[in-house]
């Protein structure tokens, strides 16, 4: 109905910018504890948010502004204009800590070089970081299926990732969080059968094993140093949205404890846990995100708006 589709928009946007605020004050620390995350939670400054929901919030302005349909995702995503509003984006506050290829290729792209050319000047064969993954899950709120959701994923990150990878990771992680919302938000989550409704959009032997790791480590009851351990923790895609849907699976009905897990696995924490907070959220909605922290995030009143344009 309206009222849970709202709820799970809501979940979902909020729940990707409250990863990524909670996230970045612990990038690249060891040994951060559940206590000190849930401080971060309760206190009462405004939590800044970084490039991961800047650029999110890109994209849901843009699916928001499109006419027509995602069934014609060439309608519904326009590159050219898409690829202009995030290095404008990019322009106006570059310290939000951007990826240093994005970067590069951002300044060509306002400097007026066209984005298929600026996209290969640092990296010839295509950025893998996970810039597309983190920034995607507002597509899952678009395309009424699984295949019109990889369509509008792949559309949303070429314009800055070209390699396989990171193509492979926004769809991964679009997909997931479009299974993410069409769950209960009480039905408990079988982490093979989620995974299962995951792979074909994946089909990449790199992937696919990633996936079959994702589920014994779900079994087995990772820790989330071991999970880092297991499918990486860094900027690349296929060493960060594995770790993310790990840590959703590993404490599904809880989004709050899905971002710690994501964050004391260390390494590009923010980004992890914007991609796993994204994934809770749409399947536990906006209600079960910590209250005292959602209120204080930088772009709430953003987030409010698209959640309802998009829902
Ligand atoms: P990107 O395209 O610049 O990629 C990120 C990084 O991945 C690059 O700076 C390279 O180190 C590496 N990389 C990507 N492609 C290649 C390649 N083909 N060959 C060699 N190295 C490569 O930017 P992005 O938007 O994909 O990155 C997103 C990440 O950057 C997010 O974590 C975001 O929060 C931000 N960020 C990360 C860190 C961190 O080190 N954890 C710090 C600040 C900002
Ligand atoms: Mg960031
Ligand atoms: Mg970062
Ligand atoms: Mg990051």
């Amino acid at each position: 109905d309206d009222t849970s589709r709202i709820e799970k928009a809501r979940g979902l946007l909020f729940g990707l910018a409250l990863g990524d605020c909670l996230g970045a004050p612990f990038e690249g620390k060891v040994g951060v504890t559940d206590a000190d995350i849930v401080a971060k939670e309760n206190a009462t400054d405004t939590l800044p948010h970084t490039d991961d929901t800047a650029l999110a919030l890109v994209l849901a302005r843009h699916l928001a502004q499109r006419r027509g349909d995602a069934r014609e995702p060439e309608k519904f995503v326009d590159l050219d204009l898409l690829a202009r509003e995030f290095a404008d984006t990019w322009h106006a506050e570059p310290w939000r800590g951007y990826g240093g290829g994005v970067t590069t290729s951002f300044r060509l792209i306002v400097e007026g070089t066209p984005w298929r050319e600026a996209i290969r000047a640092v990296y010839p064969e295509g950025s893998f970081g996970n810039g597309g993954a983190m920034r995607v899950a507002p597509v899952a709120l678009v395309g009424t299926d699984s295949g019109q959701v990889a369509a509008l994923a792949r559309r949303s990150t070429e314009v800055t990732h070209a390699h396989d990878d990171a193509l492979h990771g926004a769809v991964c992680q679009a997909v997931a969080t479009h299974v993410a919302l069409s769950l209960a938000p009480d039905e408990p989550v079988r982490a093979g059968d989620f995974v299962d409704s995951v792979r074909p959009a994946v089909p990449s032997p790199l992937w696919q094993d990633k996936f079959d790791r994702v589920v014994e480590l779900v079994e087995q009851r990772a820790d989330p140093a071991q999970a880092a351990a297991a499918l990486g923790n860094d900027v690349s895609a296929p060493g960060s949205v594995p770790l993310a849907l790990l840590s959703f699976l590993r404490n599904a009905g809880d989004p709050s404890a899905a971002m710690r897990f994501a964050i004391r696995a260390g390494g590009d924490t923010d980004t992890v846990a914007s991609m796993a907070g994204a994934l809770a959220g749409a399947h536990s909605g906006y209600a079960t995100l910590p209250r005292q922290a959602v209120s204080r995030l930088e772009a709430a009143a953003q987030l409010h708006l698209y959640a309802e344009h998009l829902a």
